[in-house]
């Protein structure tokens, strides 16, 4: 306790938020100072937390977001009220929307006026707005509930299906003084945050012996099974029963891209023959079609491994549900498992592997044409040969051809290591999960960046050149959303000024820009920035007609009625 080693008597709100922190394991903090949390933020660095300051609090929200699913821990993003609460609030809500942890923290103004709507500086009703968009939210109104108010917000990010939490903190309460016994008292340290749920025996037997029934079983990973942390009892599951996985892109590299029973070359093919799949830690949301046809068969029988009871029969029905955490689902399947008892049959695994075969090669042909100017495949190909070395590289991934083409041609081999738009399909997390992940890590970091995905988040290249972070941001500059306009023509609703030139922005902060047009001179840029170590960001010229409509998900733009051509 931070007043009586000084041996005061008292204390006071903005020692016993950084108490209660500290007593629950957070080293990092997240935010953009001002009214009412300068002070507070100074404090922290005087006491030794690790502060990262942003220049927009969504992306100090990401920055805590996917430090949250790196580490399974909450990150702790902080805010001042109003605005920059609200701003926060959209990074706090894509968390809970991923089922990522995290707290985020706002200075509110004062209740007595707030409430009457008397007209505070950055007045708000910042609780109630918070409310719908977080998994949890609290507010603290006397410092003797801040330890309480800390530890409520830690467990109910955590615990359970993870999601984001809000605490608000009134300006009263942070200069609110008690005395250090009282304070001392009144601080919890978190036990046991997110215990195991291991699931019911008849769960695992039901599971098993559908599992056993299948002639074309299939297992599918999600980002939940990634964030689990059951790596080996995932692993070990697959390879002994020898079943073809499927990993969702953020759950690539649980399993390496390259290993034998990978089925991702034959997705289709392979959601849409198997007799029984096990989805454990994906939803069956837009994603996956919603387990529909034409991708989904309506005979396939589905095993499903959560957390959360009310996921299971949300989008079809569930004929084997496994109400648990992944790690103890899958170290109760290895338990309960009988040598030979599931066995896919050789045809599936022969058909899946002809598949596999015709689209690698048909890939292969695209990826390797060189074009003038690049286009998304053969310029993934460059990024993807120049981190073919490092394999504990992190990385980001947004835009929509930039993503599609991204996801698909970009291999992980490590778990945890592919962050991207996620749930929501949302731009404008690139540079904060880039600054979390190098943060959380101290590990390189790829961002490959649309150009249009890239601006919600670009003004954090001086955050990232600030603190000196080994993050190298690709550029797949075609000049728009999605494609550019034809030179000449005056701007469409998805063009972008041509030929913009965003490697200068870097320079402006002393970081290392680079212009390039071909695959030879992009994989040697990003191989020298990565082996640097330092920010750097890469403009890559780009096909501006090369790019579809919303990359992979044209189907889900509506159509005029009126329109017929
Ligand atoms: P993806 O986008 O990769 O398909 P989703 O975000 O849709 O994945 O699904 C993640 C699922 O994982 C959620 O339904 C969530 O409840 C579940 N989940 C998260 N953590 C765990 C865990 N430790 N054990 C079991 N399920 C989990
Ligand atoms: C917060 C809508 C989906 S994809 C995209 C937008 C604006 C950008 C695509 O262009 P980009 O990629 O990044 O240059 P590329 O390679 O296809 O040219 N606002 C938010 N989220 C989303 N998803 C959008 C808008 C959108
Ligand atoms: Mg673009």
């Amino acid at each position: 306790m931070n007043g009586q080693s000084n041996g005061q008597t008292m204390t006071d709100g903005f020692h016993l938020v950084l108490d209660a922190l500290k007593l629950n394991g957070v080293e990092n903090l997240y935010g953009v100072a001002g009214i009412p949390i300068t002070d507070l933020l100074r404090l922290a660095q005087a006491e030794g937390f690790r502060y990262i300051g942003f220049r927009h609090e969504q992306s100090a929200a990401n920055a805590a977001a996917i430090a949250g699913f790196i580490t399974g821990k909450p990150a702790v993003c902080m805010t001042v009220s109003a605005p920059g609460f609200l701003n926060g609030l959209v990074g706090l809500a894509n968390a809970t929307t991923n089922c990522f942890p995290m707290v985020l923290i706002s200075g509110s103004s004062d209740r007595n006026i707030v409430d009457l709507e008397q007209g505070d500086y950055e007045e708000m009703d910042q609780l109630a707005a918070a409310r719908p968009y977080a998994k949890a939210a609290y507010r603290v109104n006397r410092p003797q509930d801040i330890g309480l108010g800390v530890a409520r917000a830690i467990r109910a990010a955590v615990s359970g299906r993870p999601g984001g939490v809000y605490l608000d903190l009134t300006a009263e309460v942070l200069g609110s003084v008690l005395d250090v016994e009282t304070a001392r008292k009144s601080l919890i340290k978190v036990v046991d945050p997110a215990p195991p749920q291991p699931p019911a025996a008849e769960s695992v037997s039901r599971a098993l012996e559908l599992l056993a029934s299948a002639q074309r079983p299939l297992v599918l990973l999600g980002k939940g099974a990634a964030y689990a942390q059951a790596d080996d009892e995932i692993r070990s599951f697959i390879e002994t029963t020898g079943i073809p996985f499927l990993p969702m892109s953020m759950a690539k590299g649980l399993l390496p891209d390259n290993h034998p029973q990978s089925a991702a070359a034959a997705r289709s093919f392979a959601i849409g023959n198997a007799d029984v799949v096990l989805v454990a830690g994906a939803r069956l949301n837009w994603l996956l079609s919603h387990g529909k046809a034409p991708l989904w068969s309506e005979q396939t029988k589905l095993i499903q491994v959560d957390i959360s009871p009310t996921e299971i029969d949300s989008n079809r029905a569930i004929a084997a549900p496994v109400v648990a955490d992944i790690k103890s689902a899958f170290a109760a399947f290895n338990a309960a498992l009988t040598p030979g008892q599931v066995k896919p049959s050789e045809s599936w695994i022969n058909d899946i592997a002809t598949r596999k075969q015709t689209n690698v090669e048909k890939m292969a042909k695209r990826l390797n044409s060189d074009t003038t100017p690049m286009n998304f495949s053969n310029a993934l190909r460059a990024v993807r040969d120049a981190i073919a070395g490092t394999p504990d590289v992190y990385i980001v991934n947004e835009g929509a051809n930039t993503l599609d083409f991204g996801r698909n041609i970009i291999d992980m081999s490590l778990p945890r290591h592919r962050l991207d738009s996620g749930t929501w399909g949302v731009m404008g997390i690139g540079m904060g999960y880039a600054i979390g992940a190098a943060v959380e890590s101290g590990k390189p970091v790829v961002a490959l960046e649309g150009d249009s995905a890239f601006g919600f988040s670009g003004m954090e290249i001086e955050t990232i050149c600030r603190y000196n972070l080994p993050v190298v941001t690709v550029i797949f500059n075609n000049n728009g959303i999605y494609r550019g306009d034809k030179p000449g023509s005056a701007p469409s609703p998805t063009g972008f000024l041509n030929d913009a030139r965003y490697d200068k922005i870097i320079e402006a902060f002393g970081g290392k820009g680079y212009h390039v047009a071909d695959t030879k001179s992009l994989q040697n840029a990003v191989a020298e920035a990565l082996a640097s170590g330092k920010p750097a960001l890469i403009n890559a010229v780009i096909d501006p007609t090369a790019g579809t409509e919303s990359g992979h998900i044209q189907s889900l733009n509506p159509k005029s009625a009126l329109v017929t051509a």
